[in-house]
């Protein structure tokens, strides 16, 4: 719901009026001059911009907390610079929260087409290796500073007489807030398992890691719903870093901060925080007991934006099998095409921007040869909060991406081919 414009004399009402419950204010902020729209370039990392296109008269999506909305609010102070209004993110949490509880599921089953806290997800992962024990497998791959368990599921169908099938990574939940990608792995976990061989892992084993964030995940079920990064301590007032900042090439690169209290703070060196060194061990014994041939693919899943990216995630300079993964680009278009949601495909750099210290890049270096990061809906405006009734369109759409993929891959061939 919006609010309408505002201007500054409101300020006080608004603040009292809205409050922000711990998860902050959305605003939207019109750029009306060249001069204005420099300026929000120029803060866009100072701030949590959801959204920021170089298009003037095209709103800025920021998020401020309640500690940096007055300094913000004062550098669009000027009404002939800019127009703003406020989003009222608390109504948006409301609701979403509404209809996730509105929807009980029914007794004894998981109902995928709700939001789930981290305790239930846990559980969902248990009662899957309960109810197949030959075809799942769920493993700790490490600790969270709040002594979270990291968790990931193997599901591959384990007939000796086939010989071994490449591996798949799929990763959900590096951004606490983003909650469609971990809806999206559990869609995808109950497909794969319900379809057995009669689907991709007749061909494939699969390394899916739901929540990769489960500290992060757990403060915006208990806290604020806006939260994106760890939630380990690093100064005695700023909390978390940005897990998607912490790995490397290029740690420290583009779109990165050294502020422990920024949203993209990247951490004091890679591999500083637990979840990435989970990560990256569990992604190495991958590679170690598949070959480097056999790990073809590398899958996280974002949102919002409605976006596939492929490398590099630092710069627009090409990656050596551009052509292929071009084509997979293609394969994975077209097979949404047909659903109401359109993606962009390219660079991060590109169509979104350039990033240092990305997952998909340490992965892309490490050898897998198609690792591709995906913006989940929605298109626009403070998609994080997304109501419930968007998800299983969501994980169906997914589902059939995954799908065109792995037959694309099947039928020109999975090797890294040498360029
Ligand atoms: O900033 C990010 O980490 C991602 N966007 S998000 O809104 N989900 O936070 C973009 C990452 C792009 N990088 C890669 N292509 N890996
Ligand atoms: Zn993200």
């Amino acid at each position: 719901m919006h609010l309408g414009p505002q201007s500054l004399t409101l300020f006080a009402l608004l603040h009292w009026s809205m409050g922000d419950n711990g998860n902050g204010y959305l605003v939207n902020v019109i750029p009306v001059t060249e001069s204005a729209l420099q300026l929000l370039t120029s803060i866009r990392w100072d701030y949590d911009f959801l959204e920021l296109d170089e298009d003037l008269q095209k709103p800025a999506v920021v998020h401020l907390t309640e500690a940096d909305k007055d300094e913000f609010l004062s550098k669009i102070s000027d009404e002939s610079q800019f127009k703003f209004e406020f989003l009222d993110l608390q109504g948006m949490i409301e609701e979403e929260r509404r209809q996730n509880n509105g929807t009980l599921s029914r007794q004894g089953s998981f109902d995928l087409n709700i939001y789930h806290p981290l305790n239930e997800i846990e559980d969902f992962l248990q009662s899957k290796q309960r109810d197949h024990p030959a075809m799942v497998n769920v493993t700790t791959i490490g600790r969270t500073h709040n002594g979270q368990y990291i968790q990931m599921i193997t599901i591959k169908l384990t007939r000796e007489d086939i010989k071994m099938k490449p591996a798949i990574w799929i990763d959900c939940g590096i951004h606490a807030r983003e909650h469609i990608s971990p809806a999206t792995c559990l869609g995808l976990i109950d497909r794969l398992i319900n379809q057995g061989e009669k689907g991709p892992l007749e061909h494939f084993d699969f390394f899916i890691l739901p929540v990769f964030n489960p500290d992060g995940y757990a403060y915006t079920w208990s806290n604020d719903r806006m939260w994106r990064k760890n939630r380990r301590p690093i100064t005695r007032s700023c909390t978390g870093v940005d897990l998607n900042r912490n790995f490397v090439p290029n740690f420290g690169g583009p779109s990165t901060s050294s502020n422990p209290c920024s949203n993209i703070y990247k951490g004091t060196k890679a591999f500083s925080e637990p979840e990435t060194r989970a990560v990256a061990v569990a992604n190495l014994q991958i590679m170690k007991k598949y070959g480097r041939d056999m790990f073809p693919l590398h899958m996280s899943f974002h949102s919002y934006g409605q976006m596939i990216l492929r490398p590099y995630s630092h710069g627009v300079m090409p990656p050596p099998n551009l052509r292929e993964l071009d084509a997979i680009g293609n394969v994975m278009l077209k097979s949404v095409a047909r659903s109401r949601y359109t993606y962009r495909y390219g660079t991060s750099a590109a169509i979104l921007y350039a990033v240092g210290g990305a997952s998909a890049d340490w992965a892309y270096h490490q050898g897998v040869p198609y690792p591709f990061t995906i913006e989940l809906p929605p298109q626009t405006s403070g998609g994080f909060i997304y109501p419930a009734s968007n998800i299983k369109r969501t994980y169906n759409h997914i589902w059939k991406m995954v799908n065109a993929m792995t037959r694309h891959l099947r039928r020109n061939g999975y090797k890294v081919q040498k360029q």
